[in-house]
């Protein structure tokens, strides 16, 4: 079923100006810049000749305010906050970008009249997949978020050549290919190499004494040349256009400097220019994960020594103030331990190029850096062996062991002889630099990303920095945003809302509240049941599309979308398919309501469990989808390569949302937040957000099973977990876990055993067998709630109602005043 795209846009009208007068003054123009940029006429050009020329149109448009925009901030000296971030995850801009511009209606209404489809040429966007999910994601919602808000902050980060891989399946197997999303101009980006830098790498330090004063001469160094890309951050209805910032290595000689006549000069020449443009050639794909690898780390440095310049030189080109005030008119937000490095680059350039002392230069850099910490999980914290680190960086390195020598000083000096909290502290201790440990010394503000996990941090997994320094912790809870999320991606479900509580929660989100009042409203649910059901007859062909899969849109839609990875348990999923699986082998006509599972996640390419897991889905999908027996009450899809634009079409049209990660391992989730405001149910443990979720929509619209953190916490410290005890007890575990290598799945036998060694002998370090049965309650529940339409619409509206504090609007409100002391600029 297809819903008219006109349709949907005109629910999102909204009052205000916009950029072209009438259907008429943007139809000439889009044919004139069609004319201009392809010199083809409509009937001779292609979907992506037309999304060239709208994502240009729209380009030139904004960028008269991104110009005004640059200039004013300039021009007040207002304090300006640049998010550092390894990873944003932006996906498509277009469509968003139309809506913040109040665009989408008069355009779907012209390229109608042309004949154009617009949704057709949407897909011809590339997603920006310069990210591997939430922490990526959470960077992109958040520079939406700033830019609504009029807020004057920017984004800094790395153009990678390859974003996150692009997944196949082949036989069931997961297959990486390169992401070369650059392939077609990408129009959003203007390269400013203007404002290029260099970057520095490897070499010596020498040092002399000139005056009395120290002077540090960095010799023998490797010259990068950085070059910045621009993409312009168009806010919400209004004339704010912050700036992402994306740096690609690019090398500073020419091949005249390799004196090309000699041949062996010239590969020379080759080779070098292969290894500069290596440091932006590609994104990591390991998310909660850390890998030792030199080249991320100059990937890091390359990151945090260009943006530092570049804004210090805007800053020195616009106002004759110091530096020392530095705090006064920037933070620098360091997202995770990625770009920590901002703290010792800070303090080279202010001690060095610009002559201040340790003391000075200290005080200015731990003034105007703030930290976010992303997760627990002790396999992600970063720790650089100092060889490498002090080879790559010989004065950065200095740096840090300066700052560590004088933090441990200080540590001495307040708990003398207690060695042990002294070296648990310590940035640097056995030969590796603690990245963790240099962000939270360096930043004057720490940030966990949901309440239980900041409790966390401060209780236990960073308690020894949180006595020492109590009033640098504080909570973000994160959040997403709306606009992208419900107004873009639900566009029926937003003009439903709109039409029973005013417009009003597009700009305070926390409105949707009213909603509340029409959780029991026939007419209502009517609705709410309408837009669901539309949804997913639409997901349902694109899933018949992309696997040949007939799903029965009548089923529950249940969906864990995420990252692959053992502590989200995908795996406890699964294992619950199984036993559904084989209760309906037992018997086809037990009564149940029929279900289609839907799965899409990526693993990191080096993650072998992962990949078995995505094999292990595979094959059962495989089995139950292909077993008349079985009546279709099961269906199970996976869908191949997901990302931002992929999840724009799954989460509207979920009835279930699987959060199920062993409690205390999920920082926050944010998948979880776009479920609830598109009015799926979360079937979820107490982990990360999902207590927030649970606190907000109250006990009865929510299916919370597992342990929680505590007991999760309490049995790694104290033991007292036997898996085997639950493989022996319970007949439905030990069916399922043995099916993994009898060949169940029509599989060899060999397949899965990794998977029930991993639960069995290594004790199930994730809780899967230890859930399973709370789980399987839960999932009855579900069950039964849903057959109750009238109810489980009520729970649904209740989630809606209760989504508006997961925008991230609110979360950026409270970075804000909280963190960044930053104010809405009015851009004329
Ligand atoms: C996620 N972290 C958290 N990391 O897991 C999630 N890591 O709970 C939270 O909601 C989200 O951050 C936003 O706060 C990540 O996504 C990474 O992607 C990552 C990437 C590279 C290295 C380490």
């Amino acid at each position: 079923m297809r819903v008219s795209n006109n349709e949907n846009h005109e629910a999102l009208k909204i009052e205000g100006s916009n950029i072209f007068a009438d259907k008429q003054t943007f139809m000439k123009e889009f044919v004139q810049t069609l004319a201009t940029n392809s010199s083809k006429a409509l009937d001779e050009a292609s979907s992506i000749d037309f999304y060239n020329t709208l994502g240009t149109m729209i380009r030139s448009h904004v960028s008269k305010n991104w110009i005004s925009t640059n200039k004013q901030y300039n021009q007040s000296g207002e304090k300006q906050v640049y998010y550092f971030s390894m990873e944003f995850l932006m996906g498509r801009l277009l469509q968003s970008n139309m809506l913040n511009l109040n665009i989408l209606s008069v355009v779907n209404e012209g390229l109608e009249e042309l004949g154009i489809n617009f949704a057709s040429i949407s897909e011809e966007e590339h997603d920006a997949g310069l990210g591997n999910g939430g922490l990526g994601r959470l960077a992109a919602c958040f520079l939406d978020s700033i830019a609504s808000l009029q807020l004057p902050g920017h984004g800094c980060g790395i153009r990678y050549k390859y974003g996150l891989f692009e997944q196949k399946l082949i036989d069931g197997y997961q297959v990486e290919l390169p992401d070369y999303w650059l392939k077609e101009d990408y129009v959003w980006e203007v390269r400013r190499s203007d404002r290029s830098v260099n970057v520095r790498f490897g070499g010596y330090v020498e040092t002399k004494v000139v005056d009395g004063d120290i002077l540090f001469d960095h010799k023998n160094y490797e010259t990068v040349l950085a070059v910045p890309y621009d993409v312009p951050v168009v806010g919400f209805e209004n004339k704010t256009v912050n700036t992402l910032r994306l740096w690609s290595a690019e090398p500073s000689n020419s091949e005249q400097d390799f004196h090309s006549s000699n041949r062996e000069n010239y590969y020379k020449f080759l080779n070098y220019k292969r290894s500069i443009e290596s440091i932006s050639e590609f994104l990591y794909p390991d998310d909660s994960h850390f890998e030792g690898k030199k080249l991320r780390l100059k990937q890091q440095y390359f990151l945090v020594s260009a943006g530092l310049q570049s804004i210090l030189n805007s800053y020195k080109r616009r106002s004759n103030q110091s530096l020392q005030d530095l705090h006064d008119k920037a933070t620098f937000h360091i997202n995770d331990t990625h770009p920590a490095l901002i703290v010792p680059e800070l303090m080279r350039i202010l001690m060095d190029d610009e002559g201040f002392g340790w003391d000075e230069a200290w005080e200015i850099t731990t003034k105007t850096c703030a930290y976010t910490n992303h997760t627990t999980l002790v396999e992600a914290l970063e720790k650089w062996p100092v060889s490498l680190f002090q080879e790559l960086l010989p004065r950065i390195y200095m740096i840090v062991e300066e700052i560590n020598e004088r933090f441990c000083r200080e540590l001495w000096a307040k708990h003398p002889g207690e060695y042990d909290r002294i070296s648990d502290l310590a940035i640097i201790a056995h030969n590796q630099i603690r990245m963790a440990h240099l962000a939270i010394v360096g930043s004057f503000s720490v940030n966990g990303v949901a309440k239980l996990h900041t409790e966390i941090l401060k209780q236990r997994e960073m308690n020894n920095f949180y006595t020492v320094f109590p009033e640098k912790f504080n909570n973000k809870t994160n959040g997403i945003t709306h606009r992208r999320w419900l107004m873009n991606s639900n566009p029926k479900l937003s003009s439903y809302i709109t039409e029973a509580i005013g417009q009003r929660w597009i700009k305070q989100p926390r409105d949707l509240i009213g909603l509340v009042k029409y959780a029991k409203d026939a007419a209502f649910q009517e609705k709410i049941a309408k837009v669901k059901l539309d949804n997913k007859l639409i997901l349902a062909d694109y899933i018949k599309n992309k696997t040949g899969i007939i799903v029965d849109e009548h089923s529950i839609f249940d969906v864990q979308v995420k990252r692959l990875h053992a502590y989200k348990r995908q795996l406890l999923n699964v294992f619950h398919i199984m036993e559904l699986y084989n209760l309906l082998r037992e018997n086809p006509n037990i009564d149940m309501v029929p279900r289609t599972f839907i799965f899409g996640a990526k693993a990191a390419p080096s993650y072998t469990f992962a990949k078995k897991i995505i094999k292990l889905i595979n094959t059962v999908a495989n089995v139950v989808n292909n077993d008349p027996y079985i009546q279709g009450k099961l269906k199970v899809v996976f869908l191949e390569n997901y990302s931002v634009s992929m999840a724009e079409k799954i989460i509207p049209a979920a009835d279930v949302s699987e959060q199920i990660s062993t409690a205390s391992k999920e920082a926050s989730g944010t998948g979880n937040m776009k479920f609830m405001m598109n009015g799926a149910l979360t079937i979820g443990t107490l982990d990360g957000a999902n207590v927030e979720i649970h606190d907000m929509v109250g006990n009865e619209n929510i299916f919370i099973f597992g342990l929680t953190s505590e007991q999760v916490l309490n049995y790694y410290n104290y033991g007292g977990y036997v898996a085997r005890d639950i493989y022996n007890c319970d007949p439905r575990v030990r069916t399922v876990l043995d099916q993994l290598l009898d060949g169940f799945c029509g599989n060899d036998k060999v397949e899965f055993k990794d998977i029930y060694y991993q639960i069995l002998s290594n004790n199930d370090e994730y809780f899967v067998l230890k859930d399973f049965d709370s789980y399987v309650e839960a999932h009855q529940k579900v069950d039964l709630n849903y057959r109750d339409q009238k109810e489980w619409l009520k729970k649904s509206i209740i989630n809606i109602a209760h989504s508006g504090k997961f925008s991230s609007d609110r979360t950026i409100s409270e970075y804000a005043t909280e963190i960044w002391g930053i104010r809405p600029f009015l851009v004329e």
